[in-house]
């Protein structure tokens, strides 16, 4: 379940009741203040996959309060259960200590349908080191953990989950990572939801 120093991987960490409370939370996020939009990157090319922040918007390649590339609504607070969901999830991969000092401030909830993918890329727009915690529902999806140098080999392919969580810290806070597709039908019965969510927590070091 250690990838690399500071990957961790924690299979099935929600249970199927957290799991289908999440994905609700996820539908009432994704009809907030800001919706749910594919981002366009500088280069004009449009993202796959689907998202919807909390507390600081994310776009390429900064965080703003506002939703500036989407009618610039103001971004729907961070919620206090994430907190509580993050330092739970740190102090599962890391420990106590390293847990009750997490203070994330963004959410990003992304949405994969069946042909949405993420090419390789590093997340950098955070002003800290701390940790980003990951959290899988819905169906289930190939996810390619890089290094930190570049894009390239080597990677580890590993499968993500409805309720796997993931936690990259330390040495593989800056690694590059992506998902190569995701896999339909895989999601579990009773989730009420059929497509991918990917919810992650970080902690921006934004005033
Ligand atoms: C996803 N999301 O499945 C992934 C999970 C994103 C994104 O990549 O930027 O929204 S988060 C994976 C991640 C985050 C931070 C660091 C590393 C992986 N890493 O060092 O491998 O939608
Ligand atoms: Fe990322």
């Amino acid at each position: 379940r250690q990838l690399a120093p500071g990957a961790v991987h924690i299979p099935d960490w929600l249970d199927p009741d957290q799991q289908r409370r999440l994905v609700g939370l996820c539908r009432t996020w994704a009809s907030g203040p800001v919706p749910m939009r594919a981002v366009t990157m500088p280069t004009g090319g449009v993202m796959s996959v689907k998202s919807v922040s909390l507390g600081w918007h994310w776009l390429p390649y900064r965080y703003s309060r506002t939703a500036d590339d989407v009618g610039g609504a103001a971004v729907a607070p961070f919620p206090e259960v994430l907190r509580t969901l993050g330092r739970d999830a740190v102090t599962a991969a890391y420990g106590e200590d390293a847990g009750s000092s997490y203070e994330p401030d963004a959410a990003l909830v992304n949405y994969y349908d069946d042909a949405a993918r993420m090419g390789m890329h590093q997340d950098r727009e955070e002003r800290t080191n701390a940790p980003v915690v990951s959290l899988s529902l819905g169906a289930a999806c190939v996810f390619r953990f890089g290094n930190t140098e570049n894009r390239n080999r080597p990677w580890q392919d590993v499968q993500l989950a409805s309720g796997d969580l993931f936690v990259f810290g330390g040495p593989s806070r800056f690694a590059y990572h992506g998902v190569l597709r995701t896999l339909p039908g895989t999601a579990p019965a009773g989730i009420g939801f059929e497509g991918r969510l990917n919810v992650t927590l970080r902690q921006t070091g934004l005033g």
